[in-house]
């Protein structure tokens, strides 16, 4: 409140002093330039607080304004939510840097992150020569690795200066003082002539996508999954664990808890092997129970057909097609159900003699009760073989296919085979994904996920994450042993589950 409160006051004339800001001061000429322009604002005392620290969405917010960036509609109650979604869909951070929740935005940014910020903003495309710059920089080791290229162009333009022993400190906070000189001197660099940088235009932009009573029923046109009017949509959530070990993880609280966070996705793992359905068909009724649930929360639906240590989908088709022919009867018209009908298929199979035989008869019984229905097909090698599929695609509409990948194993190759498959006009959908390895341990690999994240995003793909439960391993997105009845709170999402909630919108 406070800080809303400090930014929208009335801007300080020109000339006007603050009781803490003094002609000998270093920051006296940038922060009354600053103040005088209206782009920052003292407090209601006459105090400017030239040392307090500055917040990643006080700093965004500013150099927002100042570029005329518009905001956007952000589902999000923070007072900068606009500003800060529009910064990002300009590409000024990424969406690990500033998670949206109010207390990442409010916590004070760091040095290397607000720089990476200033730059984009104001001087995307100024570039530092490597040796020049970083000899410039006694602390240059603390830099983490993807701020190198903004903190050295800022070094050559004189944006940025370190400190009299020359460090920079890259994780230490930045003062308002400072925040006022590297944003005078960087907008001398704007381009000239034009108000705001214009937001990327070779990436697609994403619209905000609700849920089932926003969108009602989907279909797919061209690559994109769409909502009923034919506007494209992006469906974000969470997978179940294994629904015969955790049942108890498909509660209206936890299933809330991830939709209050975003999620309009909610993806119901039915293992067929592993004590799950074949050996045990009630777990159909956890997985009923859930549909249903996620259903009356406004959320989108996959009823997943989990086959894993059974890797040839052909081998249990018959009983496939007694369950698919059940639960589309049950689910009949309803917007909210998407099915997967192979989870991963794997070992010695291929697309062409096992896969899409297997796909064109489920589908047939799906289609034949439910004609609407969306449904989404795997692919051989844990459905990562897309580049198969694009060679020999199913000859139904409403499909898509998935493709799935853990961060810590699975790179730019895979994310190369979507854009093919894209570009060879097959719709994509992670159905399931990790920040861990493919084992769903390892890691968290961070850095690697936030790239998948920015790519899905940039294509508008829809994803769930691998997976709600608390089982001792990376992937889980709840940390062991949490108390879920009363839904999950901040504090019991693992470190997986903290990255995943912070990205549903
Ligand atoms: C997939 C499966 C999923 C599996 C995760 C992580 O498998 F669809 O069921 O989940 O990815 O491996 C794991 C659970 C473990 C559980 C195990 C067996 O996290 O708690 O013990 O299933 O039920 C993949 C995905 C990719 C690859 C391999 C597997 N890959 N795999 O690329 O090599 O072997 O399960």
């Amino acid at each position: 409140m406070m800080l809303a409160v400090c930014l929208s006051m009335a801007a300080l004339p020109a000339g006007a002093a603050f009781s803490d800001v003094k002609e000998r001061d270093w920051f006296y000429d940038s922060v009354t330039a600053m103040a005088g322009a209206g782009h920052i604002n003292g407090y209601p005392d006459g105090s400017f607080r030239p040392n307090e620290k500055i917040s990643g969405a006080e700093l965004v917010s500013i150099a927002a304004r100042m570029r005329g960036l518009a905001p956007v509609p952000a589902q999000n109650a923070h007072w900068a939510g606009g500003l800060m979604r529009a910064a990002l869909d300009a590409g000024w951070y990424d969406w690990d840097e500033l998670p949206p929740d109010a207390r990442n935005y409010d916590e004070p940014i760091s040095r290397q992150l607000a720089v990476k910020i200033v730059m984009r903003a104001f001087a995307p495309d100024a570039r530092g020569d490597y040796a020049v710059e970083s000899a410039k920089i006694a602390d240059f080791s603390q830099l983490d690795g993807r701020y190198y290229e903004p903190v050295l162009a800022a070094y050559a333009l004189g944006i940025a200066t370190g400190d009299d022993r020359g460090n920079f400190e890259p994780k230490s906070g930045l003062s308002r003082a400072q925040a006022c000189a590297l944003l005078s001197r960087a907008a001398g660099f704007a381009p000239a002539g034009e108000g705001a940088a214009p937001p990327e235009t070779s990436v697609p932009v994403v619209p905000v996508s609700g849920g089932v009573g926003e969108n009602g029923h989907l279909r797919v046109i061209g690559t994109r999954l769409c909502n009923e009017n034919g506007d494209p949509v992006v469906l974000r959530g969470m997978s179940s664990h294994g629904l015969q070990w955790f049942p108890r993880f498909m509660t209206g609280n936890v299933i809330r808890s991830t939709a209050e966070r975003g999620a309009n996705l909610l993806r119901l793992a039915m293992y067929t092997a592993e004590g799950g359905y074949l050996s045990d068909p009630s777990v159909k009724n956890t997985l009923y129970d859930a549909v249903d649930l996620a259903r009356a929360l406004d959320m989108y639906a996959i009823i997943d057909w989990h086959i894993l240590s059974d890797g040839d989908p052909m081998t249990h088709l018959e009983e496939a097609e007694t369950f698919f022919r059940e639960a589309a009867e049950r689910y009949r018209g309803d917007p909210a159900v998407i099915y997967e009908i192979c989870n991963e298929p794997n070992g010695n199979i291929t697309w062409s003699g096992n896969v899409k035989p297997y796909a064109e008869a489920v589908i047939g019984v799906i289609r034949a009760v439910d004609p609407q229905a969306v449904i989404l097909v795997g692919s051989p090698t844990w459905s990562q073989d897309l580049h198969e599929a694009a060679k020999d695609p199913l000859a139904f509409d409403n499909i898509m296919y998935t493709c799935h990948f853990y961060a810590g194993t699975h790179g730019q190759w895979l994310r190369d085979r979507i854009d093919e498959a894209l570009a060879r006009g097959l719709p994509v959908f992670v159905s399931e994904w990790g920040v861990s390895a493919a084992d769903g341990g390892g890691g968290v690999f961070a850095a690697e996920t936030g790239e998948w994240l920015s790519f899905m995003e940039e294509r508008g793909i829809s994803w769930a994450n691998w997976s709600l439960c608390d089982k001792n391993e990376t992937s889980a997105a709840v940390r062991p042993g949490a108390d879920i009845s009363d839904g999950i709170s901040d504090g019991e999402l693992s470190e997986s589950g903290k990255i995943v909630f912070g990205a549903f919108r």
